[in-house]
């Protein structure tokens, strides 16, 4: 082993981060410590490690090479915004949908709880990138963690290693962040965002938007903070290409709230009819976008790896998806079966005689609970992708065409439609709504306001960010279109009015479409909508004008109390809701 008691084998000269360290060495007292430099000699010594210490069990490596499984603390499964904290000098800064506290409070608590606590553990020094090696865009974080599943997790959802430190150089300006999981006790569990100080502190939880800090911490609260300051947006958005068959790539960039279908459609395959036309993944969670020299807005995709929903995958909805996960990947919380092999509800194939569930127990179909938890997740590299873009490794990224803006609404919401112009389209966002998955802990099913699917990611006051939505005119030249979709619309018997999934491909060309000036519209309340004609429903079984317009159609009634729900957020907001956001929703309530 290549671990040390001693700061004295850094693989870094940065005396900023080596003094860090060491600070926070002496803090956590761990027995040693380990500089990661992202090897795969490294990868492999570490691996071999969890495996003993039983932290990962070994899969199947004729079926699924490279993969490993890890099952979680039971009480340990998702978010807690509750545990969740933005600490930043003035309370009004995070406004009244974070949680706040004082930084010198919390920093006191929160070192109180890290005191001694990697006593008998290894730190594990994880330099990463966020973003491309040498773009613009990109931020350095290093995160110090005393999980080895934390630690093998970054590698595969970050650029980590050198390369970091390449980009660093002698600066200072890199992300500071300290994990510590101490007993995995929900009572102790604290996720801490000090965006002046750019540090990030977060015990007692071991799941992946509590841990992997350079996704949710840094590149959504911390990425948000500062892309106001800079003059940037850091957004919960998937973003894709659509290549047509002539080769004209268009790009989108979609904000779904989380478990609502951004993985399944920045991997969408599009259905036979579409010969010719393709579907590139820049990214599957998070954009981070900014004005480009024409004035256009341009996204890079700052992961390297996806953390997906496991249970509903299968080659019908997602087929890019499971080759996907085939090779490389961390299963947490799934099922195992008895030859190493993974399982889980709405897998292909047989439903297994018998198996262990998330929990460890044993499961039969039987069984009253699931065998895998609604949340479990994988961990697998974007490169496994077979339809990952070309661009997603391009520091330059790619000019967005259009933004979308989606929830999961049983009622009320139309399929599709496209806001009339960027500030009816920041209304759309700011208003949108969406019933609760589990990817959060509480309230499953009931909907809640989810602006821009930022409710929980969002670092600073929620009306200031639509204020600096709005400003982003003043910032470009050429704006997306925005538009709003809703793949979830039931009927009065509970099921869904739209396929979805590879279907969402006629939506998508319609989109793309308007983008181009291709296509008309027609107007409606809510803004413009597709011509029944336009909408191509060519080789959708059962599906006709009469299931479109069901789809499309604008209840008064329900937009009466729609209206009023919008209001709830906005009064909650009150004192920073800009006012052409107010007026949005004058003009929404007189065309209703
Ligand atoms: P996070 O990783 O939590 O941010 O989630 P996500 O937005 O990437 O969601 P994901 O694509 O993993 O989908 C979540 C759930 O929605 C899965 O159970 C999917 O099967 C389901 N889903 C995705 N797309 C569709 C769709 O078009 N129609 C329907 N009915 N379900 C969908
Ligand atoms: C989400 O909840 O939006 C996720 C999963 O993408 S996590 O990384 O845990 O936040
Ligand atoms: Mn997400």
């Amino acid at each position: 082993m290549t671990t040390n008691r001693t700061t004295d084998q850094s693989n870094t000269t940065n005396q900023t981060v080596i003094s860090w360290v060491k600070e926070m060495a002496a803090l956590c007292q761990p027995d040693t410590i380990f500089w990661c430099d992202g090897s795969e000699k490294e990868k492999a010594e570490l691996t071999a490690q969890a495996v003993a210490s039983g932290v990962l069990i070994k899969l199947n490596q004729e079926k699924l090479p490279g993969c490993y499984y890890h099952r979680s603390n039971p009480n340990d499964v998702a978010r807690v915004e509750q545990c969740t904290y933005i600490c930043t000098s003035a309370r009004e800064e995070v406004g009244p949908t974070n949680n706040w506290a004082p930084p010198s409070e919390m920093y006191e608590k929160v070192n109180g709880l890290l005191r001694g606590s990697m006593r008998g553990r290894t730190m594990y020094v994880v330099p990463y990138l966020m973003g491309p090696s040498g773009s613009p865009l990109t931020k350095v974080g290093v995160e110090l963690t005393d999980s080895i599943y934390v630690a093998l997790s970054m590698r595969v959802m970050a650029r980590i290693g050198d390369a970091a430190y390449e980009q660093l150089g002698n600066r200072a300006d890199f992300n500071r962040g300290v994990h510590s999981m101490l007993d995995i006790n929900p009572d102790r569990r604290l996720i801490c965002h000090f965006p002046q100080d750019n540090t990030i502190l977060s015990v007692g939880s071991n799941y992946g938007g509590n841990v992997l800090l350079g996704k949710k911490c840094l590149a959504l609260r911390i990425g948000s903070y500062l892309a106001r300051k800079e003059g940037w947006m850091a957004e919960h958005m998937l973003i894709l290409g659509l290549e047509s068959p002539e080769g004209e790539k268009t790009f989108v960039a979609a904000a779904f709230p989380s478990a609502c279908g951004k993985t399944n459609f920045a991997m969408l395959i599009p259905p036979a009819r579409y010969k010719g036309w393709k579907v590139w993944t820049v990214g599957d969670d998070i954009a981070w976008m900014k004005p480009g020299p024409d004035g256009r807005l341009y996204a890079i995709n700052p992961e390297a790896g996806y953390f997906g929903v496991v249970p509903g995958t299968n080659s019908k909805s997602n087929p890019n998806a499971v080759k996907t996960i085939e090779r490389d990947t961390i299963y947490t919380n799934v099922a195992l079966l008895p030859d190493g092999d993974v399982w889980w509800e709405g897998k292909d194939g047989p439903v297994p005689t018998e198996c262990l569930d998330w929990r460890g127990n044993r499961w039969t179909p039987d069984s009253k609970e699931k065998a895998a938890h609604p949340n479990s997740r994988f961990a697998a590299p974007m490169m496994n992708n077979p339809v990952v873009a070309p661009e997603a490794n391009d520091p330059h990224g790619v000019p967005i065409s259009a933004i979308i803006f989606g929830g999961r609404r049983a009622t009320t919401l139309p399929l599709i439609f496209q806001s009339f112009n960027w500030s009816h389209g920041v209304y759309l966002g700011a208003t949108m709504g969406s019933e609760m998955t589990a990817a959060a802990v509480g309230g499953l099913g009931q909907v809640r306001r989810d602006p821009m699917a930022m409710l929980p990611f969002c670092g600073y006051d929620m009306g200031d960010y639509f204020a600096h939505w709005l400003r982003m005119q003043k910032l470009t030249k050429t704006l997306p279109q925005v538009f709003h979709v809703n793949w979830f619309r039931k009927d009065e018997g509970g099921n869904f009015l739209w396929p979805g999934f590879g279907e969402n491909m006629r939506v998508l060309k319609w989109i793309v479409d308007r983008c181009h000036s291709r296509v008309g519209a027609q107007e409606s309340a809510l803004g413009w909508v597709p011509k029944v004609e336009d909408f191509d429903m060519n080789g959708l079984e059962g599906f006709g004008p009469a299931q479109f317009e069901k789809l499309q159609s604008i209840d008064t009634e329900e937009w009466k109390s729609e209206i009023l729900l919008q209001d709830e957020l906005f009064k909650n907001l009150r004192a920073t809701v800009p006012k052409e956001l107010i007026l949005q929703r004058e003009l929404l309530a007189s065309r209703i």
